[in-house]
């Protein structure tokens, strides 16, 4: 906990799911002296989470809620300067933010969840990258520069059938955090990568387009991990001793081997 003192933590995709426990995991290891940016584009839930946060935890963590969609450039852009002076000083990027759109085979996915897709997981994380990686770079004093944390998938590894664009946008991620962690190798800045299994949230009903029925089917007979364990293992990764990268971490629950090699329960 002392190691995160002080610092400044930006978490995308923080509305739902894995975001969202990684919020408020960062708060419960570190109530004292803590400043967690949120983001997501559903504004009021995350106003709602900054809300329970403080509750929780009390306010020595101030926890600020910023609108930001990272599959648009512009916002991305302006996304620093655009933050109050004193949450500014950004420590950790959690580039959480990601979406997978329906299961269809390659002659019919359709073109704007290819975009969208690509756009979010993609595009969107490389721009925040970039956005945030100057601070770390100036910052450059010989102790610990920040931390970039990618929240890859077990689809970036084992591409499945019906899963070719999210496999292949999970693919990039890891190509480009392993690139980034070479280019950074003298700056003190840690590239993480964290490559969850199978996590109930909100990925599936985003997946089937809202259909909930479809969305629980996928968990039936089956128990998946819940949205905190993959938040400890990010605040993990973050709380080491500077001189620790938990570079690759890949997280399944007990009944999956890879995306397909899954035991269902009778
Ligand atoms: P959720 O759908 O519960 O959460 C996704 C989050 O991403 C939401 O907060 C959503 O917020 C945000 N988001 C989506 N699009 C954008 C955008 N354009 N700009 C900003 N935020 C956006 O799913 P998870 O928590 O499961 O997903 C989190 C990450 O974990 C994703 O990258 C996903 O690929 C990855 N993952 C998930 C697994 C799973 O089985 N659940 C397994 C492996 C990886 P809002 O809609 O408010 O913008
Ligand atoms: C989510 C895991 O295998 O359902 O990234 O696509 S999978």
């Amino acid at each position: 906990a002392k190691r995160l003192e002080g610092k400044t933590i930006v978490i995308t995709g923080a509305s739902s799911g894995i975001g969202r426990s990684t919020a408020f995991e960062f708060a419960r290891t570190s109530p004292k002296n803590l400043k967690l940016v949120l983001t997501a584009r559903r504004i009021d839930a995350l106003k709602q989470i900054a809300q329970d946060i403080v509750k929780e935890v009390g306010d020595g963590v101030k926890v600020l809620p910023v609108q930001l969609d990272v599959s648009n450039p512009d916002q991305v852009r302006s996304f620093v300067s655009n933050l109050p002076a004193e949450f500014q000083e950004i420590d950790v990027l959690v580039n959480n933010a990601g979406l997978v759109k329906g299961v269809a085979k390659a002659p019919e996915i359709a073109e704007e969840d290819i975009n969208v897709m690509f756009a979010t997981n993609v595009t969107g994380l490389i721009n925040m990258t970039q956005a945030v990686l100057p601070i770390f770079l100036k910052r450059n004093n010989g102790e610990g520069a920040g931390d970039i944390i990618n929240i890859g998938s077990i689809a970036g590894r084992e591409p499945y059938p019906g899963g070719g664009i999210y496999c292949a946008t999970k693919a990039a991620v890891r190509s480009f955090t392993d690139s980034l962690r070479k280019e950074l190798i003298s700056k003190r800045v840690r590239v993480i990568g964290i490559d969850p299994g199978q996590v109930e949230t909100e990925f599936s009903v985003v997946r089937f387009y809202g259909d909930k029925s479809k969305a629980d089917a996928v968990y039936a007979n089956q128990e998946p991990l819940t949205p905190e364990d993959i938040a400890e293992v990010i605040v993990f990764t973050a709380s080491r001793r500077e001189n620790v990268v938990v570079a690759d971490t890949l997280i399944f629950p007990s009944h999956q081997a890879s995306p397909g090699h899954v035991h269902k329960k009778a």
